[in-house]
């Protein structure tokens, strides 16, 4: 048997959610192994296949997005990117695990639905994956099989206040799917929106003719967000689960998280990049050439008004843990014949946007300009997310016996992101001509070097599924 290969990323700084410390780190086949003084590597007769020179640079834990939609069916057409194009884009991106959401709707059989999420993905990812599951049919079923998911390493299930008649999931529902998420130790992840109320507004502004972009985000009221959110609060209270937020985007959301945190409940969030730094005013109104424009940014949770301060808030929530990851939300439409579906009506422009590919880069801004130290950017977009997931400490981490996920970041790179230069299968940008002020040089996903300056060297079918354990971010 042929020993493993050996590489060692010499003369950078190891970053972790707890320090940042120069150390050479080996690496033998797809495991770390060790994490060595600077230039002691030889004088202790380690001897290395190859050496990634990353002087000057920061060496992190591969980021792990914990919200994606790869090729998702959702509002009458498909999430653009692939399980193949969205992880290669990913890997360019410096993130080397997915959790994607397999979706079960009302009427579908959960193990079924589960089951089409695992071959759409098999044999096509360029790194590791793990999924949520949409519960989008609370029943005694499903209920039941939630147990079976959970021994299979499926451990947390996604519920939806939003979308009557698609996702939606009344109270009644939502506590019997937490009773049992808290029987089994099961994360549930809410999307906290109160949809009856939102399908009211959308149906009023339509009727008064209020049909362009804008009317998406003027519909979905940040009230909204918070009712749901305190509710959702309230019923995981009473079933005893830990609740998790995803895509929140609202001071209003973030006030009910904080203040259940502040009494000490397993309730946790994430917000996305989209609600740091895109607004209602600048993008969902945007008009461009025809006054569509804005439907680029059209996604649920919407984005918010520069005018109420969410972003300076959710910064904040970052810094205080009240927010405890970074994750995308990465569902993907192109322009052309997705987003155009919704030309006459806001309410069928499908919702959501690509990003999975600029997080690492576009929270790594928020080191740069002193919102988040560079420690609290590998927690809240790799460690935490992997502490949380039930990936920890396989994935998260750089450190002896963990898989070797290894970003070599150059803080002094300058970029701009462009869909003339992106990899996601998207005909535009959200975050055309941003400015962003470091970079991904060299990318490893278990060992192997998956992109190098710029240059895929990955291959569809090198990442595996990811059997999750429980949580390990419980209180
Ligand atoms: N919620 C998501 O989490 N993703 C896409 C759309 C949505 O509403
Ligand atoms: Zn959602
Ligand atoms: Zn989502």
């Amino acid at each position: 048997m042929s020993a493993a290969t050996r590489t060692l990323i010499s003369n950078g700084t190891v970053v972790s959610a707890t320090g940042a410390i120069p150390h050479d780190v080996l690496v033998e086949g797809e495991r770390v192994v060790a994490l060595l003084a600077p230039g002691t590597a030889e004088d202790t007769g380690i001897t290395a296949d190859t050496v990634i020179d990353a002087a000057g640079c920061y060496v992190v834990p591969g980021g792990i997005d914990a919200h994606t939609h790869m090729e998702m069916p959702f509002g009458g057409t498909q999430a653009s990117d692939t399980f193949e194009t969205g992880t290669r884009a990913a890997a360019h991106g410096g993130t080397t695990t997915i959790i994607d959401f397999a979706v079960q709707t009302a009427g579908n059989d959960v193990r079924a639905s589960l089951d089409t999420w695992y071959a759409k993905a098999d044999g096509n990812c360029a790194i590791d994956y793990a999924f949520h599951m949409i519960i989008g049919g609370v029943d005694d079923s499903s209920l039941k099989l939630m147990g079976d998911l959970v021994a299979e390493g499926i451990t947390s299930f996604k519920l939806f206040m939003a979308y009557p008649g698609v996702f939606y999931s009344d109270d009644g529902q939502i506590l019997r799917a937490m009773q049992r998420a808290a029987e089994l130790g099961a994360m549930i992840s809410m999307h906290a929106e109160n949809g009856i109320a939102i399908d009211v507004l959308a149906e009023q502004a339509a009727a008064r003719g209020e049909t362009s972009p804008v009317n998406h985000g003027l519909t979905r009221p940040a009230r909204l967000e918070g009712e749901a959110t305190f509710r959702a609060i309230q019923l995981a209270l009473v079933a005893g689960a830990p609740v998790y937020f995803v895509h929140l985007s609202s001071s209003e959301a973030l006030e009910q998280v904080s203040r259940a945190r502040a009494e000490g409940h397993n309730v946790f969030a994430e917000t996305c990049p989209q609600y740091l730094y895109l607004t209602l005013e600048d993008h969902l109104d945007a008009q461009g050439d025809d006054g569509f424009e804005g439907a680029k940014y059209v996604c649920s949770a919407p984005l918010r008004s520069k005018h109420e301060h969410h972003g300076r808030d959710l910064w904040r929530g970052l810094r205080t843990n009240d927010l405890s990851i970074v994750a995308t939300d990465h569902c993907p439409f192109c322009f052309k014949d997705q987003k155009e579906l919704g030309r006459e009506d806001f309410r069928a422009i499908p919702n959501g946007i690509g990003g999975v590919e600029h997080r690492m880069d576009l929270i790594y801004q928020g080191v740069v300009t002193g919102e988040i130290s560079l420690e609290r950017w590998v927690e809240t977009c790799s460690t935490t997310p992997a502490r949380m997931f039930g990936l920890y400490p396989r994935k998260g981490v750089i450190a002896p016996g963990a898989d070797a996920d290894v970003v070599v970041y150059d803080p002094n790179a300058l970029t701009t992101i462009s869909a003339s230069t992106h990899h996601m299968n998207m005909d535009y940008s959200a975050y055309e001509g941003f400015q962003v002020s470091g970079g991904v040089r060299t990318v490893m996903s278990r060992g192997s070097v998956v992109v190098d300056r710029g240059t895929f060297h990955g291959r569809a079918g090198h990442g595996r599924f990811l059997p999750r354990g429980l949580s390990t971010y419980l209180r």
